[in-house]
């Protein structure tokens, strides 16, 4: 446990935005301020000091300490997104406005397509400050207003809480549900009263899925097998328009919807495809050369910080604020495209 109660020394090859941008100064400055649900700067960065191995290292603990600790968030938010203080975000989640025709037709790169969004319900404090009862009500509006869909979107909310061991390891094994006891999520104070108010929606076909209060109080999931992504968009934006019916989402003109992590601000949209690549991914600096002009990020297949397995590959969109939900998902979109027509020229 490395939290102390004076400005903290990072080992040298600490590569985290927080070892980077939280100076002497800017530590000095927050180290005495708390938001109105009680966050503080030791908490926001709690995450980032237990695991020096973290590419970011902060969490906010509400919508108010994107404010109050502005002048570490800031320059954190701006290397990994883009985005500067002066700038506004812009939301559109027109499925029309989408061009992305299936780049993998044959189904011979392409495994599966998964976009999801981040949604913490307004006026609430967020998965690092929020209280146990806080958390049990969000559950309880959250299942609530998912039961109410029907049609495609028609599913059941599954509780953590007595889910049988076997059912829950083969949901994440399948890559549907997330995992227990993620050790960043776990030093931001995310995995508290585990695993009580935390559950997993799903319709039948598993194609549409909801995680409640994980790292975000809702992440809606559209995912399939194979490379239809624009099929995958539709049934996304089509359930976040009837969920917004019942549920008020944590939004601000600047940072667009409120997340518990800053990488995930504005959009909160991922989308990704898990692609076979064995032959590019031998030359990792070429793969990666494509991956950076696209904006997108590599991970492996069974979730963030872990491996490839089999020269298969998770590809997302990195930047998720300052450009639009159908801008996010094209950047995933016009590098798989590249990305295929190099592997195809390797093989
Ligand atoms: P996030 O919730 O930020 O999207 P993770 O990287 O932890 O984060 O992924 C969550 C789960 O979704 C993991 O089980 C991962 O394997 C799965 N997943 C992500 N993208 C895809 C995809 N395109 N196809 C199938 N599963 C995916
Ligand atoms: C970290 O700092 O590595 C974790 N807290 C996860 C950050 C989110 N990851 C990302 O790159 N989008």
């Amino acid at each position: 446990m490395a939290i102390s109660n004076s400005y903290p020394n990072f080992p040298s090859d600490c590569k985290s935005l927080l070892s980077k941008h939280l100076t002497k100064e800017i530590y000095e400055e927050l180290k005495n301020k708390k938001t109105s649900s009680g966050f503080t700067l030791e908490a926001a960065i709690a995450s980032g000091l237990e695991n020096y191995d973290s590419g970011i290292g902060v969490y906010a603990g509400d919508l108010e300490s994107y404010d109050t600790f502005a002048a570490l968030f800031d320059p954190i938010i701006e290397e990994y997104h883009g985005f500067c203080k002066s700038d506004s975000h812009v939301s559109n989640l027109n499925a029309k406005d989408l061009n992305a025709p299936n780049p993998d037709v044959e189904n011979k790169y392409i495994v599966s397509t998964r976009i999801r969004v981040g949604r913490n319900i307004a006026n609430l404090p967020l998965g690092p400050a929020i209280t146990k009862d806080q958390r049990d009500e969000v559950e309880k509006q959250a299942s609530q207003a998912l039961n109410s869909l029907d049609g495609n979107l028609k599913g059941t909310y599954y509780p953590l809480d007595g889910m049988n061991e076997e059912v829950s390891q083969k949901l994440i094994e399948d890559h549907f549900l997330f995992k227990a006891g993620d050790r960043f999520l776990e030093a931001a104070g995310l995995n508290r009263n585990w695993p009580k108010g935390r559950g997993i929606y799903h319709n039948d076909e598993k194609t549409f899925l909801v995680w409640v209060n994980e790292e975000d109080q809702l992440r809606i999931i559209s995912m399939q097998q194979g490379g239809d992504i624009k099929e995958v968009f539709q049934r996304l934006t089509s359930a976040i328009s009837k969920i917004e019916e019942k549920i008020k989402f944590s939004y601000s003109k600047h940072l667009g919807y409120i997340t518990s992590c800053p990488t995930n601000l504005g959009t909160a949209l991922r989308a990704s495809v898990h692609i076979k690549v064995p032959n590019l991914a031998q030359n990792y600096a070429h793969f990666e050369e494509i991956t950076n002009k696209h904006h997108l990020q590599i991970r492996g297949i069974n979730g963030e910080h872990s491996e490839s397995v089999g020269g298969v590959y998770d590809i997302s969109n990195k930047r998720r604020l300052g450009v639009t939900e159908i801008q996010c998902v094209q950047d995933m979109y016009d590098g798989v495209v590249e990305l295929i027509k190099v592997e195809k020229e390797l093989a």
